[in-house]
């Protein structure tokens, strides 16, 4: 069912505890954690805890919570020091766009300049 956590989701299971991740913030509906691959100072993922593959499925369905996303997007670039210089929110959706994990999240990115158009 949509929204469920799926078994072979590897960020499903960073939402159960059952893989560890460097973990932010915490809210109802999301969870903010350090990227494994970070692409910049700061490089935070914030993910729903509901399972939906990308950012569009999560916004049509449960719009609230994608509103959450941005929220916390937000309040961790104010919590990391780089919103006054400048930062990305960030949705990779589908494979051409670099997306490698099929569960909804921002990719927040900072603390360096950011080049226009990205890559
Ligand atoms: O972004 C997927 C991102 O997920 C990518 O930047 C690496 C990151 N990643 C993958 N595994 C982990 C774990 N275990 N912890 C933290 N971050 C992780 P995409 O936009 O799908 O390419």
């Amino acid at each position: 069912m949509a929204g469920e956590p799926q078994a072979d989701c590897l960020f499903c299971k960073i939402v159960d505890g059952k893989i560890p991740a460097t973990i932010v913030r915490e809210s109802e509906t999301t969870v903010a954690f350090r990227d494994i691959n970070p692409q910049a100072p700061t490089h935070v993922l914030v993910i729903p805890k509901a399972h939906y593959p990308d950012a569009a499925s999560l916004a049509a369905a449960e719009p609230a919570i994608a509103a959450d996303v941005l929220r916390e997007a937000g309040q961790i670039a104010a919590d990391e020091g780089i919103a006054d210089h400048g930062y990305r929110i960030v949705f990779n959706t589908g494979a051409g766009a670099g997306q490698t994990v099929w569960h909804a999240h921002a990719h927040v990115l900072g603390g360096r300049g950011l080049q226009w158009p990205p890559g």
